[in-house]
């Protein structure tokens, strides 16, 4: 079935939904970017991803051509137009066409488009399982260059790191700040577990203040568990008791060998384990509802 895409002021098909070689988007990743999940007919945190989306077009000077309130009804016509109950968006704002110099002026107007998709799921066998990963040799991009808190269309640095999982064989791999500090994954916040609490770096070290991130830590705040947010480097990954991670595309997932050391005892961890079922429960149960 061909998908009905949002593009700037209206719905077309998917045949239809084109952007201009000359916008900045693809000629210099000069845009910002969303990914959010419906789930059983509800857009889940979508008032979060949205804020994120303002926050990002903000910091790199680019104006939303919609109010937030246009952008939610577009959203959610985006999702109806393609009877989407369950799936992934992406919300997509650039710079839009300009000429072939990086002058931001030069573009008149931006360009928003949306895509509302069945997702590819992570194979059931990394959730029963664990993955292995590694710890990428690239560095994540310095927040005092690019802040890695803005969710812009230039994800180089996250492909070059991509690229080392794929030639390792492995689903997901460690982003370390350019001084040594645990960042995030290539598309995932990570979190460990400490004796009684929990641990994961702070948005500051350099990586995206996930949505799915701060769903797990308002989940175990309600368990009674705390998180503390602090730099660490590797040494505390390779003995931590449990390791997960988090994003939107692969909500929580649980790691169970870094660089060859087994996590814990190598199997998925049982606090992972309950933040799944509880991370479960809420996303079959909140959210936005698409449908009257
Ligand atoms: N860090 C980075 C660099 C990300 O790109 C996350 C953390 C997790 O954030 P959220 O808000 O999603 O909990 C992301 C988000 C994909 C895909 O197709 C990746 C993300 C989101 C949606 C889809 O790989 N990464």
């Amino acid at each position: 079935m061909s998908l009905m895409v949002y593009l700037n002021d209206g719905l077309v098909p998917e045949d239809e939904a084109k952007v201009s070689v000359f916008d900045h988007g693809v000629l210099y990743g000069d845009g910002v970017f969303e990914g959010i999940r419906a789930y059983n007919g509800r857009i889940f945190r979508l008032e979060q991803h949205l804020e994120r989306l303002y926050d990002s077009a903000r910091a790199i000077m680019l104006s939303v051509p919609l109010t937030i309130e246009e952008l939610t009804e577009a959203t959610l016509e985006t999702c109806r137009a393609n009877e989407l109950t369950d799936g992934y968006m992406r919300l997509v704002v650039t710079r839009g066409r300009g000429d072939l110099g990086l002058d931001p002026r030069k573009c008149q107007e931006p360009t928003i488009f949306i895509i509302a998709d069945s997702i590819k799921f992570y194979p059931q066998e990394y959730y029963d399982n664990g993955l292995e990963v590694i710890t990428c040799t690239t560095r994540r991009n310095s927040p005092d260059a690019l802040d890695p808190a803005i969710k812009s269309l230039n994800y180089l640095n996250n492909i070059l790191a991509k690229i080392e999982t794929v030639r390792a064989g492995v689903p997901e791999g460690i982003m370390l700040s350019s001084d040594g500090y645990v960042a995030e994954c290539t598309g995932d916040n990570i979190f460990l577990v400490r004796d009684d609490h929990v641990i994961t770096p702070p948005i500051s070290v350099g990586n995206l203040r996930g949505i799915t991130r701060q769903v797990v830590m308002e989940l175990l705040a309600e368990m009674g568990i705390e998180t503390h947010e602090e730099l660490f480097r590797l040494l505390e990954v390779y003995n931590a008791n449990e390791m997960f991670l988090t994003g939107t595309a692969a909500e929580i997932v649980p790691v169970v060998t870094v660089d060859g050391r087994s996590i814990g005892d190598g199997r998925p961890g049982p606090l992972t384990g309950k933040l799944r079922q509880r991370f479960h429960e809420l996303t079959q149960s909140e959210g936005t509802p698409i449908y009257d």
